[in-house]
């Protein structure tokens, strides 16, 4: 069996302004709710709950051009990656709830100090790599990625809060999957720097197996290296995930999702997760927040280990009759 003997270190990371609407701050909390630690405390390692870290106010945090919230989100994601940081040190794989995208910034910078050869999987209906002068929005959680790109270096603006960040992967280093709602200046960077991405028409064309196949031969075909899973539920279809920020029709089906993190799984290499964009407050019901709640509880536990096949925990021999 390939589970590592490894612990896993849960951090929750309640922020939200990475864009403008309210209650994505209430995801770490929903998805504990939804049985988080007691579903992983099922597969064959200690689990470590580290609660949630806390982000200071900043009473006056002025648009940067359109961009809102540019020190609050700078600071929370540099309180974040040294928390990441300190986790990976510890030899913890390390699962981050989110929060919105923006705290991926944070999250892969502390992961990329101890892991500087990490590969990143960005699963998502959004590709997060506007500049600030492509976004149509303004919204940091839809830029994420053009901060950690070093190709991109000269094309980011210096934004209030981000003094300390700089770019830590090359556009080689990174998948995406699942996109289907890409802004043109992102597509237009998506070609020119020559990302590997599998949309959902690809998914439909060669079938998730084969999607899984080509991506981690992209990454990690030359050697094996750490892997880094950004996971936005809206990657999943919006009947799945209704409660979310930015959900985009047509998505992952539950068996796509899951798949996925278990062929990462698979690998023996994921380090560390993030999972982002639950956002409780926007689900019509509780219903609908619960189930948006337990598929991320799914995807991160299938990530770690759980298994469709059984053999979670190991079982020593089968009982005889007395
Ligand atoms: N591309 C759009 C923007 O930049 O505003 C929408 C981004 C949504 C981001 C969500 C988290 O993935
Ligand atoms: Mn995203
Ligand atoms: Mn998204
Ligand atoms: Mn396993």
């Amino acid at each position: 069996h390939h589970n590592r003997a490894q612990s896993v270190a849960i951090l929750g990371a309640p922020f939200s302004k990475g864009q403008k609407r309210r209650g994505v701050e209430h995801g770490p909390k929903a998805i504990r709710d939804a049985g988080l630690v007691e579903r992983l405390s099922n597969l064959d390692y200690p689990v470590h709950d580290f609660g949630d870290l806390s982000f200071p106010h900043l009473e006056k945090d002025e648009h940067f051009t359109h961009v809102p919230f540019p020190r609050s989100v700078g600071s929370a994601n540099q309180l974040l990656s040294t928390a990441v940081n300190g986790a990976v040190r510890a030899g913890h794989t390390c699962v981050m709830l989110g929060g919105d995208h923006s705290l991926a910034i944070g999250s892969v910078k502390g992961h990329s100090q101890q892991c500087p050869d990490l590969c990143l999987i960005w699963v998502d209906a959004h590709a997060d790599v506007n500049t600030p002068q492509t976004s149509p929005s303004g919204n940091l959680h839809g830029q994420s990625v053009a901060f950690l790109l070093k190709e991109l270096q000269d094309k980011m603006p210096d934004i209030p809060g981000f003094s300390w960040m700089k770019p830590c992967l090359s556009a080689t280093d990174l998948v995406y999957i699942g996109l289907r709602d890409v802004d043109p200046g992102e597509h237009d960077i998506l070609k020119n720097l020559g990302i590997q991405y599998f949309t959902m028409r690809d998914i439909d064309r060669m079938g998730i197996q084969r999607v899984m196949e080509v991506a981690l031969d992209h990454l990690l075909a030359r050697k094996q290296r750490p892997i880094h899973l950004s996971f936005d539920i809206d990657a999943f279809d919006p009947s799945l995930a209704p409660a979310t920020g930015t959900p985009v029709n047509g998505g992952l089906t539950y068996r796509e999702g899951i798949y996925i993190a278990e062929e990462i799984h698979n690998t023996g290499l994921l380090s560390v997760m993030d999972l982002v964009e639950v956002n409780p407050v926007l689900g019509a019901s509780r219903k609908a927040v619960e189930a948006t709640a337990g598929l991320a509880v799914d995807v991160i536990a299938s990530s770690l280990g759980q298994s469709r096949e059984g053999a979670n925990m190991a079982y020593q021999e089968i009982p005889s009759p007395k």
